[in-house]
Protein backbone atom coordinates (compact mmCIF):
# COMPACT_ATOMS: atom_id res chain seq x y z
CA UNK A 1 0.00 0.00 0.00
CA UNK A 2 1.10 3.09 -0.67
CA UNK A 3 1.23 6.39 1.67
CA UNK A 4 -2.15 8.26 0.72
CA UNK A 5 -3.73 4.32 1.23
CA UNK A 6 -2.59 4.27 4.35
CA UNK A 7 -3.43 6.97 5.49
CA UNK A 8 -7.09 6.76 3.76
CA UNK A 9 -7.34 3.56 5.57
CA UNK A 10 -6.30 5.02 8.93
CA UNK A 11 -8.49 8.25 9.09
CA UNK A 12 -11.18 5.61 7.58
CA UNK A 13 -10.50 3.59 11.40
CA UNK A 14 -10.88 6.69 13.07
CA UNK A 15 -13.73 8.26 11.75
CA UNK A 16 -15.56 4.93 12.49
CA UNK A 17 -14.58 5.29 16.18
CA UNK A 18 -12.52 2.14 16.08
CA UNK A 19 -9.22 1.73 18.21
CA UNK A 20 -5.55 2.02 16.54
CA UNK A 21 -3.34 -1.10 17.37
CA UNK A 22 0.37 -1.52 17.70
CA UNK A 23 1.04 -3.52 14.55
CA UNK A 24 -1.70 -1.45 12.23
CA UNK A 25 -0.71 0.62 9.58
CA UNK A 26 0.11 4.13 11.18
CA UNK A 27 1.13 7.87 9.98
CA UNK A 28 4.48 8.31 11.25
CA UNK A 29 3.02 12.14 12.21
CA UNK A 30 0.16 9.93 14.41
CA UNK A 31 3.08 7.52 16.03
CA UNK A 32 5.32 10.23 16.39
CA UNK A 33 2.25 12.43 18.56
CA UNK A 34 1.48 9.69 20.39
CA UNK A 35 5.24 9.10 21.75
CA UNK A 36 5.24 12.50 22.45
CA UNK A 37 1.77 12.72 24.74
CA UNK A 38 2.14 9.46 26.26
CA UNK A 39 5.87 9.67 27.01
CA UNK A 40 5.20 13.06 28.71
CA UNK A 41 2.58 11.63 30.38
CA UNK A 42 4.64 8.50 31.53
CA UNK A 43 7.28 11.44 32.91
CA UNK A 44 5.10 13.35 34.88
CA UNK A 45 3.77 10.21 36.75
CA UNK A 46 7.17 9.55 37.53
CA UNK A 47 8.82 12.95 38.45
CA UNK A 48 5.35 13.39 40.78
CA UNK A 49 6.49 11.37 43.01
CA UNK A 50 8.79 13.48 43.98
CA UNK A 51 6.86 16.18 45.88
CA UNK A 52 5.12 13.90 47.45
CA UNK A 53 8.22 11.55 48.63
CA UNK A 54 9.38 14.00 50.36
CA UNK A 55 6.60 13.83 52.92
CA UNK A 56 6.75 10.44 53.85
CA UNK A 57 8.87 10.57 56.53
CA UNK A 58 6.91 13.64 57.91
CA UNK A 59 3.26 11.95 57.47
CA UNK A 60 1.44 13.47 60.57
CA UNK A 61 -0.08 9.49 61.16
CA UNK A 62 0.75 5.99 60.38
CA UNK A 63 -2.82 6.04 58.58
CA UNK A 64 -1.52 9.16 56.56
CA UNK A 65 2.00 7.22 56.21
CA UNK A 66 0.26 4.38 54.93
CA UNK A 67 -2.38 5.93 52.29
CA UNK A 68 0.25 8.41 50.90
CA UNK A 69 2.55 5.66 50.43
CA UNK A 70 -0.05 3.21 48.72
CA UNK A 71 -0.61 7.05 46.40
CA UNK A 72 3.13 7.00 45.44
CA UNK A 73 3.33 3.77 44.77
CA UNK A 74 0.51 3.83 42.38
CA UNK A 75 1.87 6.58 40.50
CA UNK A 76 5.21 4.57 39.60
CA UNK A 77 2.50 2.24 38.15
CA UNK A 78 0.91 4.61 36.25
CA UNK A 79 4.12 5.62 35.13
CA UNK A 80 5.17 1.66 34.36
CA UNK A 81 1.75 1.48 32.25
CA UNK A 82 2.08 4.45 30.02
CA UNK A 83 6.11 3.68 29.64
CA UNK A 84 4.69 0.31 28.36
CA UNK A 85 1.97 2.03 26.05
CA UNK A 86 4.60 4.33 24.64
CA UNK A 87 7.28 1.32 23.80
CA UNK A 88 4.84 -0.39 21.68
CA UNK A 89 4.94 3.11 18.99
CA UNK A 90 8.82 0.99 18.26
CA UNK A 91 10.54 3.45 20.85
CA UNK A 92 12.86 2.48 23.69
CA UNK A 93 12.58 2.61 27.86
CA UNK A 94 16.04 3.95 27.51
CA UNK A 95 15.07 7.07 24.72
CA UNK A 96 12.81 7.90 26.30
CA UNK A 97 14.88 8.44 29.47
CA UNK A 98 17.49 10.22 27.80
CA UNK A 99 14.29 12.80 26.35
CA UNK A 100 13.25 13.39 29.29
CA UNK A 101 17.05 13.89 30.67
CA UNK A 102 17.93 16.43 27.61
CA UNK A 103 14.93 18.41 27.95
CA UNK A 104 13.44 17.24 25.17
CA UNK A 105 10.57 15.62 26.79
CA UNK A 106 8.32 17.69 28.84
CA UNK A 107 6.31 16.18 32.00
CA UNK A 108 3.32 18.31 33.13
CA UNK A 109 3.92 21.97 34.98
CA UNK A 110 2.99 21.36 38.21
CA UNK A 111 5.52 19.00 39.54
CA UNK A 112 7.61 22.07 39.01
CA UNK A 113 6.20 23.47 42.49
CA UNK A 114 7.59 22.41 46.00
CA UNK A 115 5.42 20.54 48.53
CA UNK A 116 5.60 23.13 51.43
CA UNK A 117 3.64 21.67 54.44
CA UNK A 118 1.64 18.27 54.95
CA UNK A 119 -1.77 20.37 53.61
CA UNK A 120 -0.08 20.71 50.24
CA UNK A 121 -0.50 16.87 50.02
CA UNK A 122 -3.86 16.96 50.95
CA UNK A 123 -3.65 20.20 47.85
CA UNK A 124 -2.21 17.96 45.48
CA UNK A 125 -4.17 15.06 46.46
CA UNK A 126 -7.16 16.72 45.68
CA UNK A 127 -6.44 19.25 42.87
CA UNK A 128 -3.59 17.77 40.86
CA UNK A 129 -5.44 14.05 40.77
CA UNK A 130 -8.53 15.97 40.67
CA UNK A 131 -7.63 17.83 37.02
CA UNK A 132 -5.34 14.71 36.28
CA UNK A 133 -8.77 12.92 36.69
CA UNK A 134 -11.39 15.06 34.09
CA UNK A 135 -8.38 15.17 31.62
CA UNK A 136 -8.28 11.00 31.37
CA UNK A 137 -11.58 10.19 32.11
CA UNK A 138 -11.99 11.67 28.38
CA UNK A 139 -8.25 10.03 27.41
CA UNK A 140 -10.46 6.35 28.17
CA UNK A 141 -11.73 6.93 24.39
CA UNK A 142 -8.78 8.05 22.81
CA UNK A 143 -8.00 6.35 19.58
CA UNK A 144 -4.77 4.31 20.18
CA UNK A 145 -5.60 1.28 22.30
CA UNK A 146 -2.77 0.19 24.38
CA UNK A 147 -3.15 4.91 25.89
CA UNK A 148 -7.21 3.86 26.33
CA UNK A 149 -6.53 0.75 28.43
CA UNK A 150 -3.65 1.81 30.18
CA UNK A 151 -6.10 4.61 31.51
CA UNK A 152 -8.72 3.06 32.59
CA UNK A 153 -6.93 1.60 35.58
CA UNK A 154 -5.15 4.86 35.96
CA UNK A 155 -8.55 6.37 36.27
CA UNK A 156 -9.66 4.17 39.00
CA UNK A 157 -6.69 4.72 41.38
CA UNK A 158 -6.93 8.79 40.81
CA UNK A 159 -10.27 8.78 41.97
CA UNK A 160 -8.93 7.38 45.53
CA UNK A 161 -5.85 9.56 44.96
CA UNK A 162 -8.45 12.79 44.78
CA UNK A 163 -10.36 11.52 47.63
CA UNK A 164 -7.72 11.28 49.84
CA UNK A 165 -6.08 14.29 49.24
CA UNK A 166 -9.76 15.91 49.79
CA UNK A 167 -9.91 14.20 53.14
CA UNK A 168 -6.77 15.56 54.19
CA UNK A 169 -8.10 19.18 53.18
CA UNK A 170 -11.30 18.42 54.85
CA UNK A 171 -9.46 17.42 57.88
CA UNK A 172 -7.46 20.55 58.52
CA UNK A 173 -10.68 22.95 57.22
CA UNK A 174 -11.90 21.74 60.89
CA UNK A 175 -9.09 21.42 62.93
CA UNK A 176 -7.32 24.54 64.52
CA UNK A 177 -7.18 28.12 63.41
CA UNK A 178 -3.63 27.55 62.39
CA UNK A 179 -4.53 24.10 60.81
CA UNK A 180 -6.97 25.99 58.48
CA UNK A 181 -3.94 28.63 57.12
CA UNK A 182 -2.41 26.12 56.05
CA UNK A 183 -5.33 24.48 53.99
CA UNK A 184 -5.64 27.97 52.81
CA UNK A 185 -1.80 28.85 51.89
CA UNK A 186 -1.57 25.55 49.96
CA UNK A 187 -5.13 26.29 47.89
CA UNK A 188 -3.70 29.34 47.24
CA UNK A 189 -0.05 28.15 45.97
CA UNK A 190 -1.78 25.24 43.92
CA UNK A 191 -5.01 26.71 42.32
CA UNK A 192 -3.60 28.57 39.67
CA UNK A 193 -0.88 25.62 38.38
CA UNK A 194 -3.67 23.11 38.81
CA UNK A 195 -5.62 25.37 36.22
CA UNK A 196 -2.20 25.65 33.54
CA UNK A 197 -2.57 21.50 33.45
CA UNK A 198 -5.11 21.55 30.63
CA UNK A 199 -2.59 23.40 28.90
CA UNK A 200 -2.84 26.55 27.04
CA UNK A 201 -6.03 27.99 25.60
CA UNK A 202 -7.88 25.87 22.71
CA UNK A 203 -6.48 28.92 20.06
CA UNK A 204 -3.10 28.80 21.20
CA UNK A 205 -2.72 24.93 21.72
CA UNK A 206 -0.80 23.98 18.05
CA UNK A 207 -1.06 20.17 18.78
CA UNK A 208 -4.92 19.83 19.28
CA UNK A 209 -5.56 20.37 15.42
CA UNK A 210 -4.10 16.66 14.51
CA UNK A 211 -5.25 15.56 18.18
CA UNK A 212 -8.84 15.75 17.26
CA UNK A 213 -8.67 14.72 13.68
CA UNK A 214 -7.00 11.89 14.88
CA UNK A 215 -9.23 11.62 17.91
CA UNK A 216 -6.32 11.50 20.47
CA UNK A 217 -8.02 14.40 22.19
CA UNK A 218 -12.04 13.90 22.35
CA UNK A 219 -12.31 17.09 24.32
CA UNK A 220 -10.56 20.62 24.57
CA UNK A 221 -7.82 21.89 27.28
CA UNK A 222 -10.48 24.91 27.91
CA UNK A 223 -13.71 22.42 27.60
CA UNK A 224 -11.85 20.15 30.49
CA UNK A 225 -10.29 23.10 32.64
CA UNK A 226 -14.23 24.29 32.57
CA UNK A 227 -15.45 21.12 33.87
CA UNK A 228 -12.61 20.72 36.71
CA UNK A 229 -13.10 24.49 37.82
CA UNK A 230 -17.12 23.66 38.13
CA UNK A 231 -16.74 20.96 39.56
CA UNK A 232 -13.83 21.69 42.37
CA UNK A 233 -15.79 25.56 43.34
CA UNK A 234 -18.29 23.57 44.93
CA UNK A 235 -15.90 21.35 46.64
CA UNK A 236 -14.10 24.31 48.12
CA UNK A 237 -17.13 25.64 49.61
CA UNK A 238 -18.35 22.62 51.28
CA UNK A 239 -15.01 22.54 53.47
CA UNK A 240 -14.97 26.48 53.51
CA UNK A 241 -11.98 27.05 51.64
CA UNK A 242 -11.64 30.40 49.01
CA UNK A 243 -10.76 29.97 45.76
CA UNK A 244 -7.71 32.40 45.33
CA UNK A 245 -9.59 34.21 41.86
CA UNK A 246 -11.47 37.53 42.78
CA UNK A 247 -12.97 37.17 39.13
CA UNK A 248 -14.31 33.92 39.85
CA UNK A 249 -18.15 34.24 39.01
CA UNK A 250 -21.01 31.99 38.80
CA UNK A 251 -22.35 32.76 35.02
CA UNK A 252 -26.42 32.00 35.04
CA UNK A 253 -26.33 32.17 31.28
CA UNK A 254 -24.16 29.49 30.66
CA UNK A 255 -24.27 27.49 33.59
CA UNK A 256 -20.61 28.03 34.69
CA UNK A 257 -17.75 29.63 36.42
CA UNK A 258 -16.39 32.52 34.76
CA UNK A 259 -12.60 33.01 35.92
CA UNK A 260 -9.78 35.05 35.62
CA UNK A 261 -6.74 35.11 33.30
CA UNK A 262 -4.76 32.59 34.06
CA UNK A 263 -0.74 33.95 34.19
CA UNK A 264 0.46 32.03 30.76
CA UNK A 265 4.24 33.58 31.15
CA UNK A 266 4.12 31.96 34.55
CA UNK A 267 3.21 28.70 32.62
CA UNK A 268 5.71 28.91 29.49
CA UNK A 269 8.73 29.90 31.71
CA UNK A 270 7.80 26.73 33.84
CA UNK A 271 7.24 24.38 30.93
CA UNK A 272 10.31 25.35 29.20
CA UNK A 273 12.31 24.49 32.21
CA UNK A 274 12.59 27.62 34.63
CA UNK A 275 10.07 26.90 37.03
CA UNK A 276 11.08 27.22 41.08
CA UNK A 277 12.22 22.84 41.28
CA UNK A 278 12.52 21.90 37.42
CA UNK A 279 16.28 21.21 37.98
CA UNK A 280 15.64 19.70 41.55
CA UNK A 281 13.30 17.50 39.59
CA UNK A 282 15.66 16.60 36.74
CA UNK A 283 18.51 15.83 38.68
CA UNK A 284 17.12 13.93 41.70
CA UNK A 285 15.40 11.92 38.71
CA UNK A 286 19.35 11.67 36.92
CA UNK A 287 20.78 10.61 40.24
CA UNK A 288 18.92 8.28 41.31
CA UNK A 289 18.66 6.68 37.39
CA UNK A 290 22.17 6.18 37.05
CA UNK A 291 22.25 4.69 40.57
CA UNK A 292 19.77 1.74 39.74
CA UNK A 293 21.84 1.01 36.28
CA UNK A 294 23.06 -2.03 38.55
CA UNK A 295 19.25 -2.86 38.86
CA UNK A 296 18.60 -2.83 35.11
CA UNK A 297 21.89 -4.90 34.42
CA UNK A 298 20.98 -7.68 36.85
CA UNK A 299 17.30 -7.52 35.71
CA UNK A 300 18.35 -7.86 31.93
CA UNK A 301 21.17 -10.76 32.94
CA UNK A 302 18.53 -12.79 34.58
CA UNK A 303 16.07 -12.61 32.32
CA UNK A 304 18.54 -14.11 29.62
CA UNK A 305 19.69 -16.45 32.15
CA UNK A 306 16.06 -17.95 32.01
CA UNK A 307 14.76 -16.98 28.50
CA UNK A 308 18.30 -16.99 26.66
CA UNK A 309 16.15 -16.44 23.48
CA UNK A 310 14.00 -13.64 24.74
CA UNK A 311 15.84 -10.85 23.28
N1 LIG B 1 2.68 20.87 31.44
O1 LIG B 1 -0.64 21.96 21.99
P1 LIG B 1 -0.83 21.71 23.44
C1 LIG B 1 -0.63 13.02 37.60
C2 LIG B 1 2.88 21.73 26.41
S1 LIG B 1 0.31 13.15 36.16
C3 LIG B 1 3.75 20.87 30.62
O2 LIG B 1 -2.17 22.02 24.00
P2 LIG B 1 -1.30 18.90 23.83
C4 LIG B 1 0.00 12.81 38.89
C5 LIG B 1 2.59 20.65 25.37
O3 LIG B 1 3.28 19.45 25.69
C6 LIG B 1 -0.88 13.52 34.89
N2 LIG B 1 3.65 21.09 29.28
O4 LIG B 1 -0.41 20.20 23.78
C7 LIG B 1 1.21 12.18 38.98
C8 LIG B 1 3.06 21.35 24.12
O5 LIG B 1 4.47 21.30 24.02
P3 LIG B 1 5.23 20.22 23.05
C9 LIG B 1 -0.29 14.23 33.72
C10 LIG B 1 2.42 21.30 28.79
O6 LIG B 1 -0.39 17.75 24.01
C11 LIG B 1 1.86 12.06 40.22
C12 LIG B 1 2.69 22.80 24.37
O7 LIG B 1 2.58 22.96 25.76
N3 LIG B 1 -1.31 14.20 32.69
O8 LIG B 1 -1.80 13.11 37.49
O9 LIG B 1 -2.26 18.85 22.70
C13 LIG B 1 1.26 12.58 41.37
C14 LIG B 1 1.41 23.22 23.70
O10 LIG B 1 0.27 22.51 24.28
C15 LIG B 1 1.28 21.30 29.59
C16 LIG B 1 -1.03 14.16 31.38
O11 LIG B 1 0.11 14.15 30.98
C17 LIG B 1 1.44 21.07 30.96
N4 LIG B 1 0.41 21.07 31.81
O12 LIG B 1 -2.19 19.10 25.15
C18 LIG B 1 0.02 13.18 41.28
C19 LIG B 1 -2.21 14.08 30.44
N5 LIG B 1 0.21 21.56 28.82
O13 LIG B 1 4.94 18.83 23.62
C20 LIG B 1 -0.63 13.28 40.04
C21 LIG B 1 -1.86 13.69 29.03
C22 LIG B 1 0.67 21.72 27.57
O14 LIG B 1 4.61 20.38 21.67
N6 LIG B 1 -1.57 14.83 28.19
N7 LIG B 1 2.00 21.58 27.55
O15 LIG B 1 6.67 20.59 23.15
C23 LIG B 1 -2.53 15.58 27.60
O16 LIG B 1 -3.72 15.34 27.73
C24 LIG B 1 -2.07 16.71 26.71
O17 LIG B 1 -0.72 16.47 26.36
C25 LIG B 1 -2.21 18.12 27.38
C26 LIG B 1 -1.60 19.17 26.43
C27 LIG B 1 -3.68 18.44 27.56
C28 LIG B 1 -1.47 18.18 28.70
Amino acid sequence: MNVAAIENDFQQKIDKDLFIEPKDAMPDKYREHLIRQISQHAHSEVIGMQPEGNWINRAPSLRAKQILLAKIQDEAGHGLYLYSAAETLNISREELIAQLHSGKAKYSNIFNYPALTWADIGAIGWLVDGAAIVNQVSLQRTSYGPYARAMFRICKEESFHQRQGYEIMAHMMNGTAEQKEMAQDAMNRWWWPSLMMFGPHDSDSPNSGNAFKWKIKRKGNDELRQKFIDKTVQQAEVIGLTVPDPDLKWNDEKQCYDYGEIDWDEFNKVISGNGPCNKQRINHHIKYHNEGAWVREAALAYSQKIQPNAI
